[in-house]
């Protein structure tokens, strides 16, 4: 069989299960805007069938859809140069879900620790689709044949599991079809933890407002959320590998470092010695100044929803051009008549 190579393509996507958070945008929109401006074809999507494998309330499904659009746009995703659009406009991405339902194992998807995590002790009364939910992931990327998907770290495990189910497939039937993605996990902060507990995500479904910065906080609650976060007495240390068993201040050193566009390393390398008093004011400057202009033009946008529902409805006729015929064709490897 010889190998087809496939042209670069990055997917992502976000779920619009809440408000965005520090943790989104430095783990994965601020990666999305370096991967659109590399030249590349790029497609980033609200992925709002994922959304509803918890809870949603409707009429905020629908507002965190619009918000989590104008998060993007703000933060400097073009809808001229990257397709925005959310994910149940185009239909192909369920249609291949429930094939690569059928190609996935009930063992891959037990050994996910997201599901255990959100199922937690109740896992009987999850939804389905929790429990399924790296099908639907792994058909996101591959009904684009996408060869790259910028993630945070805690997507590493769905994302060795879409390598898992494109290899299944191609090898089932035998074909060359689906590539093999790359995760792209990169930055300061690939994994931005909880301002209350530094040795949990900083997540938007966490329960307490203060274990996050949202993408719309004002410049007074998110100082008040810095100067509040959880530290330790000690002073800073000069190099990165002192904080190793510090995860309160490894988190603000590094959310520090991905704002500022820095390793780890080059912020200690300034900082190193001073103690959190000094340290926290200027992490609140430097979060204000990168995160003021974002929530602004959101709130901008926010006053038009008809035009991003315009920009995802575009964004979505793309998404489809690309999709369809992919999914014609693995029907046809699969074996459907399509007549
Ligand atoms: N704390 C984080 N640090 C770095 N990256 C993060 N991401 C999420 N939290 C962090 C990255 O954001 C992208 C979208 O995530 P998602 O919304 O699809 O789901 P999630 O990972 O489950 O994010 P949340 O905020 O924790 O949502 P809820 O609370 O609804 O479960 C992914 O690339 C993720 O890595």
């Amino acid at each position: 069989m010889t190998e087809v190579v496939h042209t670069p393509r990055v997917f992502s996507g976000i779920q619009p299960s809440g408000g965005l958070t520090l943790g989104n945008y430095l783990g994965a929109i601020k990666r999305f805007v370096d991967m659109q401006e590399s030249g590349i074809e790029t497609l980033y999507c609200m992925v709002d069938l994922h959304a509803i494998t918890v809870w949603q309330d409707p009429a905020d499904l629908r507002h965190n859809t619009r918000e989590l659009a104008a998060g993007y746009i703000a933060a400097g995703l073009d809808p001229a140069k990257s397709i925005l659009f959310n994910q149940s406009q185009v239909s192909a991405h369920a249609e291949l879900g429930w094939l690569f339902s059928c190609v996935a194992r009930m063992g891959w998807m037990k050994r996910m620790t997201q599901f255990k995590d959100k199922a937690g002790k109740n896992a009987e009364n999850a939804s389905l689709g929790l429990f399924g939910y790296p099908a639907l992931m792994a058909a996101d990327i591959l009904i684009y044949h996408s060869t790259h998907v910028p993630v945070g770290e805690d997507q590493k495990q769905h994302l060795e599991l879409t390598r898992d189910v494109a290899a299944k497939f191609n090898h089932d039937f035998g074909v060359d079809f689906f590539p093999m993605t790359e995760p792209v996990i990169e930055g300061a902060a690939t994994r931005v933890m909880s301002l209350r507990d530094g040795t949990k995500k900083m997540s938007k479904s966490d329960p307490s407002d203060a274990a996050r910065i949202n993408m719309t906080d004002d410049a007074d609650t998110i100082a008040k959320k810095i100067r509040k976060a959880k530290t330790d007495p000690d002073a800073l240390p000069s190099e990165a590998k002192g904080l190793e068993d510090r995860p309160e201040a490894r988190n603000l050193v590094n959310i520090f470092a991905a704002l500022s566009d820095q390793s780890a390393d080059a912020v200690l390398a300034d900082v190193g010695g001073k103690q959190f008093s000094e340290f926290k004011p200027m992490l609140v400057d430097l979060a204000v100044e990168k995160l003021s202009p974002i929530s602004a033009e959101m709130a901008r946008l926010m006053g038009d929803p008809a035009e991003i529902d315009r920009i995802l409805g575009q964004g979505s006729a793309r998404a489809r051009k690309i999709a369809n015929p992919i999914l014609e064709k693995t029907y046809d490897i699969v074996g459907m008549i399509r007549s």
